[in-house]
């Protein structure tokens, strides 16, 4: 196999003259062969450099015609093969196109350098993604799409994938990569024969080709390239072995010539694969073994049950492990004192130092209570959020790559009927307690709108995203299960009572679970890193304007009595429906920007237990934060969105209500 293929690495598309379309114009690089065989084609002008035109292809291994300058030549098909032609192909946009979970996003990272999250699950894209890759001296472009079993799409991303395919038939210029996988081939080569049909230049990846091998499955390459009429490549993207050789015969994608009838495709696909696939006779590998226990609902559930304890200590384990260990030691003793200079610099006092330092607290900076952008603003992010969002997005990381998710949905699957969802939706869920943002996007793996919708709104009002549950675990967590447990138990409860009701709020059809069971793969360790590094860097991305600008907003709404305004007018329904004081009312307003600021901001108020719990209860389910917000609109417009907004405020309030009668 070739050598490894270094992303934003160029290369120059050389084919041979017997490869070249009819029409097509190159530069001769090369004539392979012996000296006597190159001084004869020297004598008619082929020599390197030389520009020439292909004027017809040839027909069952005839010759082929070329022009150089005024003279046409006849060139035997054996001879052609030995010249080496670059050519300027007008390719302007490559295409992965393929089934789900096949490497396509892998690949695509690897071609053009954007990291793009690639998961061991269908349905890890749920949008096209573009970038650019050097090809000769040009950037092509490349289009990252979601997977899909067949050109009738039937979910939201499918039809992403579909609208994109067509799109680029209609524009010309482009070509497929079809990235087929190599451990599933004749599944894979019904998408295939349906590309074949669309009439656009492609060529096969065959990737996941160290798994086909591991598997004792053997594929006749040249065969399978004989057979369809394009050129195959085996590729392993996670490593990006037979990456640059896939680069390097771009140029040879070409419309296929296999031809079948419609209605007979799968015998089409049987036929083929019968020709080029061998399947050696082995046992059951150990990762075979894990995965007939954890699918089997007797052995499955209890694993799940244990696993789900395990990944929470772990998560618990890591956060604050790095809390203790790094971020706290740092602000307290390295941070701190800088921030202590600084405030002396600005006069201890006064309204700048108010809004970058905060209050002093007995002449000390306190991260918790002080309130400045430079302090608390900080170290609400960096010292409690951000460790626990390391150590969720690991943990989560780990079980995308592992292929746990998709047998935890079919463990599910009964379970979230009662919701009118099927079991693909625990994956959305999975990573709404990461962040609601990339949760909710990703209800797009199911199929109907109500589905989504119900998915959604369940999410924003009872799975609080790890900013806001770590911020509530150093709220409460300090009262142990005494203050965890109402919080999170509360969630629960209205987890499945609220999904009971939408399901029958919003009615309408609950299709099935119909999903493929990836194998088992022991994660590739740097993928993972680079997984959990493209997150944790989104994350601080798209966090930090947000918290600052919540700190800001808090300091203004202080300096400028405006807090007294809106407390006189809010006040009286937060303190008699929720006991809590008229100070919780900016929190809760707040609460739109960023939650987990909004419970820092609590921190101050010296509030009873009872107070703590209803507060963070009601922080977590009476509306998503503004990212998400905008999130829902554009997913389910305005008016859903509004619907959903009523739901989610009528819910947290009457729950908060609630707790304050029963606590
Ligand atoms: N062993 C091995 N694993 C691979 C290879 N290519 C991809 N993977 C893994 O396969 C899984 C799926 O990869 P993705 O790139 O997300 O697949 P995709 O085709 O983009 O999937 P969708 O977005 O769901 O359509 C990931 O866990 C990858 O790390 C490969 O060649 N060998
Ligand atoms: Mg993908």
């Amino acid at each position: 196999m070739s050598k490894v293929w270094q992303k934003g690495e160029k290369v120059m598309a050389v084919i041979n003259l017997a490869m070249m379309k009819s029409g097509e114009k190159g530069k001769v690089v090369e004539v392979i062969g012996g000296k006597g065989f190159i001084s004869r084609l020297e004598s008619l002008g082929i020599i390197p450099g030389a520009e020439i035109t292909k004027i017809s292809e040839q027909i069952m291994h005839g010759p082929v015609v070329i022009k150089i300058g005024n003279t046409q030549i006849a060139i035997g098909y054996g001879m052609a093969q030995k010249i080496m032609i670059h050519i300027e192909q007008k390719i302007k946009k490559i295409l992965l196109v393929g089934n789900p979970n096949v490497g396509k996003s892998v690949i695509f990272s690897r071609l053009t350098g954007v990291d793009v999250i690639a998961s061991n699950y269908p349905g890890t894209t749920i949008d096209y993604c573009r970038g650019c890759t050097g090809y000769g001296d040009r950037r092509i472009e490349v289009i990252d799409i979601p997977g899909t079993y067949s050109l009738e799409p039937t979910t939201p991303a499918e039809e992403v994938a579909v609208q994109m395919l067509n799109k680029a038939i209609e524009e010309g210029e482009s070509i497929i990569v079809n990235v087929v996988d190599a451990t599933n081939l004749e599944r894979n080569l019904n998408l295939t024969l349906q590309l074949l049909k669309k009439n656009i230049p492609m060529i096969i990846a065959l990737n996941l080709w160290d798994e086909a091998k591991h598997t004792g499955i053997e594929i006749n390459v040249k065969k399978l390239e004989e057979i369809l009429g394009v050129s195959v490549i085996p590729t392993v993207a996670v490593t990006g072995e037979g990456i640059r050789e896939l680069v390097n015969r771009l140029a040879e994608a070409k419309k296929g010539n296999f031809d079948y009838k419609n209605e007979d495709r799968w015998r089409a696909v049987g036929q083929i694969i019968s020709q080029v696939q061998v399947i050696k006779h082995r046992h059951h590998t150990f990762l075979e073994r894990i995965s007939d226990l954890t699918i089997n609902p007797w052995s499955g559930i209890p694993i799940s049950i244990i696993l789900l304890f395990l990944i929470f200590q772990l998560i618990r384990f890591i956060g604050e492990g790095i809390i203790n260990l790094i971020t706290d030691p740092f602000f307290n003793y390295i941070y701190k004192p800088i921030m202590l200079s600084f405030s002396k610099t600005l006069g201890s006092g006064g309204i700048i130092h108010d809004i970058l330092i905060g209050e002093l607290i007995n002449g000390d900076i306190d991260f918790g209570q002080s309130f400045g952008i430079l302090t608390t603003g900080l170290y609400v992010e960096f010292g409690q959020v951000l460790p626990y969002i390391i150590a969720f997005y690991f943990v989560l990381s780990f079980l995308e790559d592992s292929g746990y998710l998709p047998r935890l949905a079919v463990l599910v699957d009964k379970f979230l009927h009662f919701f009118g969802l099927h079991g693909m939706a625990i994956i959305p869920m999975l990573l709404g307690l990461g962040c609601n943002v990339p949760g909710t996007l990703s209800t797009r793996l199911l199929e109907t709108k109500r589905e989504r919708f119900i998915a959604a709104i369940l999410m924003a009002i009872c799975i609080p995203c790890m900013a806001l549950t770590a911020m509530i675990f150093g709220l409460v967590g300090k009262f142990g299960a005494k203050g965890l447990f109402p919080v999170f138990g509360t969630l629960f409860v209205v987890f499945i009572i609220g999904g009971i009701l939408l399901k029958f709020i919003f009615t309408g059809e609950s299709p099935e679970i119909f999903t493929e069971m990836p194998s088992y793969r022991i994660p590739y360790f740097p993928s993972l890193i680079k997984k959990l590094w493209m997150r944790i860097k989104w994350f601080i991305i798209e966090a930090t304007p947000f918290v600052l600008l919540g700190v800001f907003i808090a300091n203004l709404f202080y300096s400028f009595k405006i807090f007294n305004f809106l407390a006189r007018i809010l006040g009286p329904i937060i303190t008699t429906v929720l006991s809590l004081p008229a100070e919780a009312t900016v929190a809760l307003l707040l609460g739109f920007l960023r939650k987990d600021i909004a419970v820092g901001m609590l921190v101050p108020l010296d509030l009873t237990l009872k107070q703590l719990i209803i507060a963070s209860t009601v922080l977590s389910m009476y509306f998503p934060c503004v990212a998400t917000f905008s999130v829902f609109i554009k997913e389910f417009g305005i008016i859903d969105t509004l619907k959903a907004t009523l739901i989610m405020l009528l819910t947290a309030f009457s729950v908060g209500a609630i707790l304050n009668l029963i606590l």
